[in-house]
């Protein structure tokens, strides 16, 4: 028997994959039965890659991870009603760091909404306005099943932005009873279709030339590349570029730039030549406030201009003179910061090969940012919402684009996601999540609060000490655990493959 649910489902699916998608995230449901059919018939078949987890929201960060590492959109299949809502907070960093995924929301039809019907809301602007297109489809029934093939490619066009930033797309697929059936084959159905590549949209190639001179500095934020770098070196300039730019490295790259913002030096910068995203500290966004500013756009972050000052901005930059190399050299002259933050950022950072790293959103980064020394590197960290979720499923997607992954993230944060450490039917992977361990969220030690309370409240409120036993969590879930006390036991444990955790006590 074949019914209309299966053969609609078949078709989205094997669209998605003749049109160039490779990577399916699905958490198990009923009403998306019909959709996870297909999509384990293609997976079977060894013509999508296909990741099944329980948790909808460590799918969706796990779907993200994948998508930040390969560009490429990974497509999420949900059922009905929570579940959905579990993809938010992957979806809202999806939107904010222009990541492309593709969500296949099954939904119940829309006669049955409002009328209190089982597993049923309003998944149609669920997600508000973090959506690059949002497609609400009737339930295939016989006789009236609409072609797949446009509504794909608008979605995948959608996801890799078109004229905007990449982003979250939202198919909200409706399906009635009978939900599914064992044909049509989707393998079949995708013999048919015509196969084409994914369509990245061209950065446009309108261009702009910079005046630089000895007052003249680059800021390369998140997602900066490797732009931020040849602007850099051409003009001789001094760059401050944040860990997870991708533009830490060459002969432009200052090491301990936030040191240096609080010297002298930094009343002699006047024009500041902005890559990328920059979030991590308050002096490098008070240097752009108080500058005249050049933004490089970005696919990912579009205009950035977070001082609305501006003067104008262009998807490429070229640089119009050359700074005098004792500018450059002057801001050298700082050494990076040491404390035990600063050698365990070092370490994992020096560590040998070319593991792909995970920052997550807390104090070590911020370290980070003033003591790693210029390396190329393949960095990564959500820095669209800062967001300390998710970071352990972010990193599991990571690994999964092929090379595996590290994350350096703080306690609260692993434990904030302790259930993506759920690795049931995942394969082996490397992933080692590195644990600066200080027992609770000592970043808040850092704002103005901790002097406006008693300690005791401040650590009721903001530190929020945990007593996790973090070797049995890694018993249950297995993964192998390693405790380490100094840079030589990290570098050991480092060295093991699989799903690892350093619990690196600070
Ligand atoms: C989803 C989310 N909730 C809350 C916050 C606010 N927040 C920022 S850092 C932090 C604590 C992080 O603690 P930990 O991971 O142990 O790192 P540490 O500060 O100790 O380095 C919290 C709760 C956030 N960024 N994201």
């Amino acid at each position: 028997m074949i019914t209309a649910s299966q053969q609609f489902a078949a078709s989205v699916v094997a669209e998605l994959v003749a049109q160039g998608v490779k990577n399916f995230y699905l958490a198990p449901g009923a009403r998306s039965q019909a959709l996870a059919i297909a999509a384990g018939q293609l997976a079977g078949a060894g013509k999508l890659s296909l990741t099944v987890r329980l948790d909808e929201r460590s799918l969706a960060f796990t779907a993200l991870g994948r998508a930040m590492s390969t560009s490429e959109p990974s497509v999420i299949i949900t059922t009905s009603g929570s579940a959905v809502a579990n993809l938010h907070p992957a979806v809202l960093e999806a939107h904010h760091s222009g990541v492309p995924l593709i969500l296949l929301t099954a939904d119940r039809p829309s006669e049955l909404r409002g009328i209190g019907a089982n597993q049923t809301t309003e998944q149609v602007g669920i997600f508000a306005n973090s959506l690059r297109g949002t497609h609400d489809v009737p339930a295939p029934r016989p006789g009236s099943i609409i072609s797949a093939k446009d509504l794909v490619a608008t979605a995948i066009s959608q996801s890799l932005g078109g004229a905007k930033s990449p982003g979250p797309v939202q198919l909200n697929l409706q399906f009635v009873e009978p939900l599914s059936s064992g044909e049509p084959e989707a393998v079949k159905v995708l013999a048919g279709l015509e196969k084409r590549p994914l369509d990245f949209p061209e950065v446009p190639e309108d261009q702009i030339e910079i005046e630089v001179d000895d007052h003249t500095v680059v800021i390369a934020g998140a997602g900066a590349g490797p732009a931020a770098v040849r602007f850099a070196e051409k003009a001789q300039l001094p760059m401050f570029a944040e860990p997870s730019s991708g533009a830490r490295y060459g002969s432009s790259a200052i090491t301990n730039y936030l040191q240096g913002l609080s010297t002298s030096l930094a009343g002699e910068i006047r024009r500041v030549v902005i890559f990328g995203k920059p979030t991590l500290s308050r002096p490098v966004i008070d240097l752009i406030r108080n500058s005249s500013v050049y933004v490089a756009k970005s696919r990912q972050y579009g205009n950035f201009d977070i001082g609305r000052n501006a003067i104008a901005s262009s998807w490429n930059l070229v640089p119009s003179g050359v700074a005098d190399r004792r500018w450059l050299e002057s801001w050298k002259a700082f050494q990076p910061i040491s404390e035990p933050r600063a050698i365990l950022a070092q370490t994992v950072w020096n560590a040998a090969g070319s593991v792909p790293l995970l920052f997550g959103a807390s104090n070590i980064i911020r370290v980070a940012e003033s003591c790693l020394e210029p390396k190329p590197k393949a960095v990564f960290s959500s820095r669209g919402l800062s967001g300390i979720d998710g970071s352990v499923s972010t990193a599991i997607g990571i690994a999964q684009a092929g090379s595996g992954a590290r994350a350096l993230i703080g306690d609260l944060t692993l434990l904030h996601d302790a259930g993506s450490m759920n690795i049931s039917g995942l394969p082996n992977l490397n992933v080692q999540l590195i644990i600066g361990n200080d027992s609770g969220g000592e970043i808040f030690r850092k704002l103005e609060v901790a002097k406006n309370i008693t300690p005791e409240m401040f650590s009721q409120l903001f530190l929020t000490p945990q007593k996790v036993d973090i070797e049995k969590l890694c018993q249950a879930y297995g993964w192998q655990y390693f405790s380490a006390a100094n840079p030589t036991e990290l570098g050991l444990a480092m060295k093991q493959d699989g799903y690892v955790v350093i619990d690196y006590k600070l």
